[in-house]
């Protein structure tokens, strides 16, 4: 072993190569796979490379991403060979090499064809075997180009590939466009964020959406507060940024290049489908002439929110499933152009509470219609929302019988889990007339406070603490941002960006 390291080292310093990392990957290695864990960094940095020997006789390096898979027919066509069979462990012996750990750099050129794949030249740095089970080598693409040249060719697929024991992966996001969540955002979204996120088996990404935002938000310093605002109600709903990995959109500049490219992954016809675009046609102060491009783009800049982070589910209200809809098209259609490269996600509604309806018992709860109940607003304006909320028309005076089904309170009551048997008291009550609505909506805002109050207390335990939350979001903003790197480098490999 401490000959091959030395040989590797004699062979760099030849090239003038003094900026490398060995890295130790202890006693649990048994396959490609697990060397990628123990290294430390992400299949993305990896590059595996495969002996082959042809019908002549003839070795052959092929040299790939560790996210790729060789073409047999390619691979033939670059090495000149007319069948290839990967080598056995005893002539990697004679190569100094050993199964799974192949070390490119030490391979003396003069004895085999060396293939390299495209999937290699927009690697940053490139992490490969040393000829030791103990090690693998760290550096630059640069560098390794030093040693093997920098010819490139297609000899292999880029592919989307997920260890069988990999985590399910949850992923959310809300935009900052108003100062604070509202009921139908925390039961139609964050509560399940905080289900998913407790339970084992999973890990979760939940983000603050804020360049969606700017698409009604256009006051910077109201941008600003919505988001520390909305970061709080966040960590007020129980999302824990040691248990998620919670960080805000724009700390990912990927996610604006990986939305062009999704602009080349979808037609006009299919975004005129969006119903965010179709409602704002619909209202008659509004034409094609003031419609943002903000606006009408959400969905492809949500899709690449979505798909850098290679989720397994998407749980969002019902208002989101077209778009969720749209971001699957998207993806199979660039996966039909450039081969399984975008994971796939699935849509997430919670049945009960995926449309949340407002305080006007009829629509969507929505901020921009001002139908609904706050959390973490002062009591006396969650007062007057409780107050604002429609009842049954038909009842004039107090001890008129009353129709359960014309006040949303009684769904409101159910869907916050109310206690069943109170809620079936207050029914027999409101339908003999007993009692009255202006009464009902008191009782109903002591127990909505009681519902909100852990949230709330939460929230004010947060506030104090301004340094360890952007702490820890810039912490998970660094993991996020490393998710969708690798992602990204997959897709410009995919597309053909050509690198220098
Ligand atoms: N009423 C709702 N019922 C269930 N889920 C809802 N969501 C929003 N309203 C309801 C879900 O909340 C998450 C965050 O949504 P967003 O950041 O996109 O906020 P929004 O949809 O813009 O919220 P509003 O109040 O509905 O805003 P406007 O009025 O501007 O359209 C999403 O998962 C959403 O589905």
């Amino acid at each position: 072993m401490k000959l091959k390291m030395e040989k590797l080292k004699t062979i760099l310093g030849k090239h003038e190569i003094n900026e490398f990392e060995i890295i130790e990957l202890g006693s649990d290695i048994t396959d490609a796979k697990t060397q990628i864990v123990a290294s430390g960094y992400g299949s993305q940095h990896h590059i595996a490379s495969v002996v082959f020997e042809n019908e002549k006789g003839k070795y052959v390096l092929g040299i790939r991403n560790a996210n790729a898979k060789f073409k047999s027919g390619a691979l033939k066509k670059f090495s000149n060979s007319k069948k290839l069979k990967m080598v056995s462990p005893d002539v990697l012996a004679k190569l100094s090499q050993i199964a799974g750990s192949v070390c490119p750099l030490t391979i003396d050129p003069k004895e085999v064809i060396v293939v390299i794949d495209e999937s290699v030249a927009v690697m940053s740095d490139i992490v490969c075997g040393t000829g030791t089970i103990e090690n693998a080598i760290k550096l630059s693409r640069q560098d390794f180009e030093k040693v093997m040249g920098a010819k490139y060719v297609r000899v292999a697929e880029v592919q989307y590939v997920r260890n069988e024991n990999e985590l399910d992966r949850y992923l959310s996001g809300v935009a900052p466009s108003a100062s604070e969540v509202h009921l139908g955002n925390y039961l139609g979204a964050m509560k399940q964020f905080v289900d998913f996120q407790n339970t084992p088996g999973t890990e979760n990404y939940y983000f603050l959406a804020d360049y969606h935002a700017i698409n009604t938000v256009h006051e910077g310093s109201s941008l600003r507060s919505n988001t520390q605002n909305v970061m709080l109600d966040y960590l007020g709903a129980g999302v824990d940024p040691e248990k998620s990995v919670f960080y805000i959109e724009s700390q990912i500049p990927e996610i604006f290049e990986m939305t062009e490219v999704l602009n080349n992954a979808v037609t006009l016809g299919e975004m005129k489908r969006m119903h965010g675009y179709k409602d704002k046609l619909a209202d008659p102060n509004q034409d094609e002439n003031s419609i943002n491009m903000g606006l009408f783009n959400y969905p492809i800049l949500m899709a690449a929110d979505i798909l850098l982070f290679e989720p397994d589910f998407i749980p969002v209200g019902e208002d989101q499933a077209q778009h969720v809809e749209i971001c699957r098209d998207m993806a199979r259609s660039f996966n039909s152009r450039y081969g399984d490269i975008l994971k796939i996600p699935e849509l997430y509604v919670k049945e009960a509470t995926g449309r949340v309806i407002g305080t006007d018992g009829e629509r969507k709860m929505s901020k921009s219609i001002g139908n609904i109940l706050g959390i973490f607003s002062d009591d006396n304006v969650i007062k007057k929302q409780i107050m604002a909320i429609t009842t049954d028309p038909a009842r004039i005076k107090v001890d008129d019988p009353g129709d359960p089904d014309k006040n949303p309170i009684f769904y409101y009551l159910e869907i916050i889990g109310h206690d069943k048997s109170k809620i079936e008291e207050y029914r027999e009550r409101y339908r003999k007339g007993t009692i009255g609505d202006v009464e009902f909506k008191k009782e109903f805002f002591e127990i909505y406070r009681e519902y909100i109050s852990p949230m709330r207390d939460r929230r004010a335990k947060y506030a104090k603490d301004m340094d360890y939350v952007n702490d820890m979001v810039k912490e998970n903003g660094k993991k996020a941002r490393d998710v969708a790197m690798g992602v990204m480098d997959r897709v410009r490999t995919a597309i053909g960006v050509y690198r220098v």
